[in-house]
């Protein structure tokens, strides 16, 4: 992955990447092991399948704030997912051409959490009283990447963190980690055979001590079975709270897709495979499971 910095759209891929790939350490453990073993000559030779964010759903955040961004770059809304017991939306957002990545963002329904919880929530984005995404000049990348970095609201104390952790995982990682890119997704089925199916990716990632999400099994796969997913869980890192605590918290991981072509183009040979000819979308079931890739019992449970 890798786009020119001309425009608004590259400038904020790479820098999200840039980010991430510093912070998430299995980015550079994968990516090394690749090109050790040939897999792929060079880093801009891995196919990113999509990336993902997680919001807040409180006024003037939530995925109608955060899409502006990328509906302002071309990309169109698709699906709508629920997850009734995550209490979470998502919908998936269409590349402007196949070369850019999809984009899953998520929204936690805050006003279905317990009362402490939401009050906690709301003691950090009721200061924010417009659309920040409104204040941003969205044909300024250098803009839109610090501001996909920057902190919308005050640091947490680590009580409150631990508290919304014991009720929603999810609502826990986005006070801390706000918009920071939750994963980015190699495109399994475009790399070289003997790594281009879930089973031999997977073999290989544990071979350099890669752990993956075990949460309805290591390989997820939706009901056509077209769409199989796999992830890392994510790492551990120390993070500071208001109060000048120091917590282990989780942090962004890894994601594994493998899209198989549609019935109409299964007779075709690889090399003449595109992306239109293969499943699209996500899959209600899988990103429930992918989900928990930053939850506590993933990141804690051996095996
Ligand atoms: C997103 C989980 C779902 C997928 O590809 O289905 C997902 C998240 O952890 O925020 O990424
Ligand atoms: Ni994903």
């Amino acid at each position: 992955m890798h786009f020119d910095e001309q425009k608004p759209l590259d400038r904020v891929l790479n820098d999200l990447f840039a980010h991430y790939r510093a912070n998430v350490a299995d980015v550079s453990k994968i990516t090394d092991a690749l090109l050790k073993n040939e897999v792929v000559s060079a880093q801009a030779d891995i196919v990113n399948d999509h990336i993902a964010f997680r919001t807040l759903g409180v006024p003037h955040l939530g995925i109608a704030s955060f899409e502006k961004i990328f509906l302002h770059y071309g990309y169109v809304r698709r699906d709508h997912y629920y997850f009734e017991g995550k209490k979470l939306d998502a919908y998936w957002y269409a590349p402007p051409s196949p070369n850019y990545p999809r984009i899953f963002v998520s929204e936690l329904q805050v006003a279905a959490l317990s009362k402490a919880a939401q009050a906690i929530i709301h003691r950090y984005t009721d200061p924010i009283t417009a659309d920040p995404v409104d204040q941003l000049d969205l044909a300024d990348g250098n803009a839109v990447a610090e501001f996909l970095q920057r902190p919308l609201w005050a640091l947490p104390l680590a009580a409150e963190y631990e508290q919304l952790l014991e009720e929603s995982e999810y609502a826990a990682w986005v006070i801390y980690n706000r918009y920071y890119l939750n994963h980015y997704t190699i495109s399994i089925h475009e790399l070289k055979e003997g790594y281009d199916t879930l089973e031999a990716f997977n073999a290989f990632l544990e071979g350099i001590g890669i752990k993956l999400n075990r949460s309805g099994g290591k390989i997820k796969t939706s009901a056509d079975g077209l769409l199989r997913q796999s992830s890392t869980v994510s790492a551990l890192y120390d993070a500071s709270f208001a109060d000048g605590r120091v917590l282990q918290i989780a942090g962004s991981y890894v994601e594994f897709a493998e899209r198989s072509p549609l019935p109409a183009y299964q007779h075709l040979p690889k090399a003449q495979l595109e992306p239109k000819h293969r499943r699209d979308g996500f899959e209600t079931n899988n990103a429930d499971k992918i989900f928990e890739s930053t939850y506590t019992q993933q990141i804690k449970g051996d095996q």
